[in-house]
């Protein structure tokens, strides 16, 4: 997307972590996600289960997430609105319309919220071309 400046070189940080479960920033989750396709497509649309549980443990069954994904060295987010579409119980979301159009470093942000608690968790992804 930076044409002649570059999109490769632009500023990554180093030792990212990659692992797809994480505590969300503040710390009132505990995150997961599976891809139902591996590994994770380019241009292909497909899901991901999101799995929430508190940091004991206990699974957080009444979320409400927000799904959002974007390319930190690229200033682009994804092509889709992915979104939750159905609640699976214990703790499992059906996150449906992912698609990423191009390889590379790509951040997923899930804003989680139940009851009075909102926390972000956000996954780094390097999907190959
Ligand atoms: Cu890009």
């Amino acid at each position: 997307m930076l044409g002649a400046l570059g999109a490769c070189s632009a500023f990554m940080p180093k030792n990212l972590d990659y692992a797809a479960a994480r505590a969300s920033e503040q710390g009132a989750y505990r995150v997961s996600y599976k891809s139902d396709t591996t590994p994770i497509p380019i241009n292909r649309l497909h899901s991901w289960t999101l799995h929430v549980e508190r940091p004991d443990g206990r699974p957080v069954t009444d979320a409400t997430v927000k799904v959002d994904g974007d390319m930190p060295q690229h200033m682009h987010g994804l092509p889709t609105r992915p979104r939750v579409t159905r609640n699976l119980g214990n703790g499992d979301y059906l996150v449906e319309g992912i698609k990423f159009q191009m390889g590379g470093w790509w951040v997923m942000e899930f804003a989680v919220t139940s009851g009075e608690r909102s926390d972000v968790a956000k996954f780094n992804l390097m999907l190959q071309h």
